[in-house]
């Protein structure tokens, strides 16, 4: 008791980082807690004590932010995404808390060797790309920057899933993450809340009810249950919480239907509900099966609105103060039935008036938007969103019918044209487009480089700009540098760290000392040095793993990404084969040995890329086994890239491949990964690689092909992508050799459809960028023979990138969109 005579509750003293100490912790831990016998324990067993003892110490910072932020009762930011594609976390909490030494010197005490068993945590890849790796940047740079923040997603219990290449084909199997438990994860049963599909919607009645008041009786009803995750930013500052999502059946033993004799029934019930957080739903699924997609974004909504009100409720006690207290980020439209979620919290639970409750929302609100592909962007058939969501649907045509109003009074539009801002499309069957949903239901909407955040503007919400102008803005993507260059390249970190000292571990901008390094030789030949390393760890990997054969002193030419036609991997295959062919045309002329590397996904559905994959695999059989290219040139797939493929395979590129059709990569991440890590980028003015350019300068990137705004011209003019053909004779070749059956002699004719459709087509542009990609890739043959002036270059990339880190991206949402710093 203190003098108050209030309870003093003992807290907990920091842990001393003493390797003797922690050794002889870890052994308790095994021996204590997990009845282990030291002399006997697995790695597995290892493994599980480390992370133990490292989750100690994220906790104590975990309490402490967590009370911090409870006392300073400032703004919060809430991160929905229905996407976290994490990796693993023992090395990134570990050295995020500073201890990352102290545990492998204190498991080198003990004979056990930390590479070998973090190999074995396996990856939470609750993501298909570039979206999901974006918010588990994001969440490790909010913690960084001391954002006080939540993520809200869903604990699937079946991720990404895990791809096997059998006979050259994308297999896909079930990625069981779960199955050894997951240590970094705590469940909280206290924090579960009911949600509702489908029944019935009643004017809600009584005195003090207001006339858009409504009850709603869902004829089904869910549990979500907490999982929270503890992320821990940079030097153990701050540490937030990753709360994701569980659906439980609302009565676990399903004591009325067993009682009443319905086995079966109680089975069905349990099973429908557990199946809501089973899969990962992948990029591009078809409209079938796209009940459960909608049922998982408005589970995890509900859960994470009534989780964020609730919390709001109990701390500042008026629910109208939402706005001043927490800012909710829209990753994309996965979350946009929020907007209506929080609207019927408001109206129906907290009888405010609708227009109140708008102008709540509104400020409460902000979107991110990550893609401009028109089949990308979400919209729910009418019958089925009513079908679900009944009091949703009300909600969202009474929010309808003032935006529309809004645009009426503004005299901008004609009656034809205001079609185009209306939340439900009426051409064709009526659908509900959640993109205008988020956009009218924020007061911020951003896109993720300069290029995409002008194009939104120029194309999907044009209307909505031209009615709301201040509403867009552009935040350029960021990546984090703890775990894209300190922890995956620990080689490139110590150098710059012996070159400029440690201030860029802080601030990533301070990379810029390097940039006088690359004009001295003896840094280069150190720079040098460490890419030959890395090359030659990726190769020992690859050689373990798939039986390849890569020579670490050639150029490595890398593109790691999903297999999307617009990201175009065929391109890349395609000028593969043209060079194979000239290299055994002219085997006299001095070529530069390269090894090209491929890894990526395809969504299961998706016809064309798999057969690219295929066609990856079977060029890559032809050249690999042709004596007559021996050590110029070498393909090779990598099966089942995700993000620990990505941490070795990103500091052994030379080369990082970028080179979608101008105007359909709204960003790129990878980009940046690889540039920090001193790989040369190829590509073409898309995305962020535009803004690269600016910052790394254009003599130090390898920029070719069309421009965004000539593909929109190259289009509107009528596209002859066979005349191009015609006048390319490498080309031409090149893909008469792919159609004519040259690698699939079992299947002659495998590859005509995916060639003809160049022929034919060719939406994505690869004949018209071919022969400018061919040239660029000779320019990177001519400068990798100067190894001096290529390294001078890569190290001005690595020097010039600070501004790419995340902690910037997040300074700026906090400052103009979150306004909290
Ligand atoms: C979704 C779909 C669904 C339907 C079929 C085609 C398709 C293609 C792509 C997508 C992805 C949509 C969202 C997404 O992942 N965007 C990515 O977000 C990254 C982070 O902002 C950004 O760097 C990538 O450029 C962007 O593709």
């Amino acid at each position: 008791m203190d003098l108050q005579g209030q309870t003093v509750l003992p807290t907990p003293t920091p842990r001393p980082l003493d390797p003797d100490l922690l050794a002889q912790q870890i052994v308790e831990r095994l021996t204590y807690r997990m009845g282990k016998n030291a002399a006997a324990a697995k790695p597995h067993d290892w493994l599980h004590a480390v992370i133990m003892e490292i989750r100690n110490r994220v906790i104590d910072a975990w309490i402490a932010s967590t009370k911090k932020t409870h006392e300073e009762k400032g703004r919060r930011v809430y991160y929905l995404s229905l996407e976290f594609l994490i990796g693993r976390l023992m090395r990134d909490a570990a050295s995020n808390m500073e201890m990352l030494d102290a545990v492998q010197v204190a498991l080198r005490k003990l004979g056990v060797d930390l590479d070998i068993i973090a190999a074995l945590e396996p990856d939470a890849a609750l993501g298909n790309g570039g979206l999901g790796r974006l918010a588990a940047c994001f969440m490790e740079s909010m913690a960084t920057v001391d954002v006080p923040a939540y993520g809200y997603g869903i604990r699937y219990v079946n991720g990404m899933f895990r791809q096997e290449i059998s006979d050259g084909w994308q297999v896909e199997l079930p990625e069981t993450w779960l199955t050894h438990g997951n240590p970094w994860e705590f469940e909280r049963r206290e924090a579960s809340y009911e949600v509702g599909f489908g029944g019935m919607v009643d004017p809600a009645e009584g005195p003090d009810c207001g006339p858009h008041q409504m009850r709603w009786r869902p004829g089904e009803r869910v549990i979500a249950t907490a999982y929270d995750t503890p992320i821990a930013g940079w030097r153990g500052e701050r540490v937030n919480t990753l709360r994701l999502w569980e659906a439980q059946p609302i009565d676990p033993i399903l004591l009325d239907k067993f009682n009443a004799g319905d086995h079966l029934g109680a089975l069905a019930e349990s099973n429908r509900a557990e199946a809501l957080t089973r899969v990962l739903y992948p990029a591009d699924s078809s409209p079938a099966g796209q009940e459960l997609r909608l049922r998982q974004e408005y589970f995890f909504s509900s859960a994470s609105l009534q989780d964020i009100v609730r919390r709001h409720v109990q701390y500042h006690g008026d629910i109208r103060t939402l706005p001043d207290k927490a800012a909710i980020q829209l990753n994309d439209t996965h979350p946009a039935v929020s907007v209506a979620e929080l609207m019927r919290l408001l109206v129906d639970d907290h009888g405010i008036d609708f227009d109140e409750a708008w102008d709540i929302t509104r400020r409460t609100f902000s979107y991110t938007n990550h893609t401009l592909l028109p089949e990308a962007l979400e919209s729910w058939p009418v019958p089925l969103f009513e079908r679900l969501l009944p009091r949703h649907m009300q909600i969202v045509y009474a929010i309808n019918s003032r935006l529309l109003g809004e645009a009426r009074r503004s005299g901008q539009f004609a009656d034809s044209s205001i079609g185009a801002i209306s939340l439900i499309d009426e051409g064709g069957d009526r659908r509900v487009r959640m993109g205008n949903l988020a956009f009218a239901g924020s007061h911020s909407v951003n896109g993720v480089s300069a290029l995409h955040t002008d194009l939104m503007k120029q194309t999907v919400f044009a209307d909505l700009h031209r009615l709301y102008p201040a509403r867009i803005n552009n935040k350029t993507n960021g990546v984090t540098f703890r775990r894209w260059l300190m922890q995956c390249n620990p080689g490139l970190t110590g150098l710059i760290r012996e070159a400029i000292g440690d201030g860029f571990l802080d601030d990533a901008e301070k990379l810029r000392d390097l940039d006088r390094f690359a004009d001295d030789s003896a840094f280069r030949e150190k720079f040098l040095a460490v890419k030959r390393a890395n090359k030659a760890a990726l190769s020992a990997l690859l050689r373990d793993r798939l039986n390849a054969r890569l020579d670490p002193a050639a150029l490595f030419d890398i593109q790691i990404k999903r297999i999307h036609e617009y990201k175009r991997q065929l391109l890349n295959i395609v000028e593969a084969v043209s060079l194979y062919d000239q290299i055994r045309s002219h085997p006299e002329k001095e070529w530069v040995p390269r090894v090209k590397l491929f890894g990526g996904k395809a969504a299961p559905s998706y016809h064309n890329a798999k057969l690219i994959i295929k066609l990856a695999n079977d060029v890559a059989r032809t050249v690999n086994h042709d004596p007559s290219v021996q050590g110029m040139l070498k393909v090779q797939f990598v099966p089942n890239y995700n993000v620990s493929m990505a941490e070795v395979m990103i500091p052994a590129a030379d080369l990082s491949e970028q080179i979608s059709t101008a105007g359909m990569e709204a960003s790129g991440t990878g980009n940046m990964k690889f540039a920090v890590n001193g790989a040369l980028t190829i590509g073409t003015l898309d995305g962020a690689n535009v803004e690269m350019r600016d910052h790394v300068g254009e003599e130090n990137i390898v920029i070719f092909g069309l421009t965004a705004q000539e593909v929109a011209d190259r289009r509107a003019q009528g596209y002859s992508p066979r005349d191009v053909i015609g006048e390319s004779r490498e080309l031409a070749q090149a893909l008469e050799a792919i159609a004519g059956g040259v690698f699939s002699p079992d299947d002659p004719d495998r590859y005509k459809g995916l060639v003809q459709g160049l022929y034919d087509h060719d939406w994505f542009m690869v004949a018209a960028d071919f022969d400018s990609y061919s040239a660029a890739q000779r320019q990177v043959d001519a400068l990798w023979l100067d190894q001096q002036l290529w390294a001078k270059k890569a190290i001005h990339n690595v020097a010039r990138m600070g501004w790419f880190s995340s902690d910037r991206t997040i300074r700026e949402y906090a400052t103009d969109i979150w306004k909290i710093l």
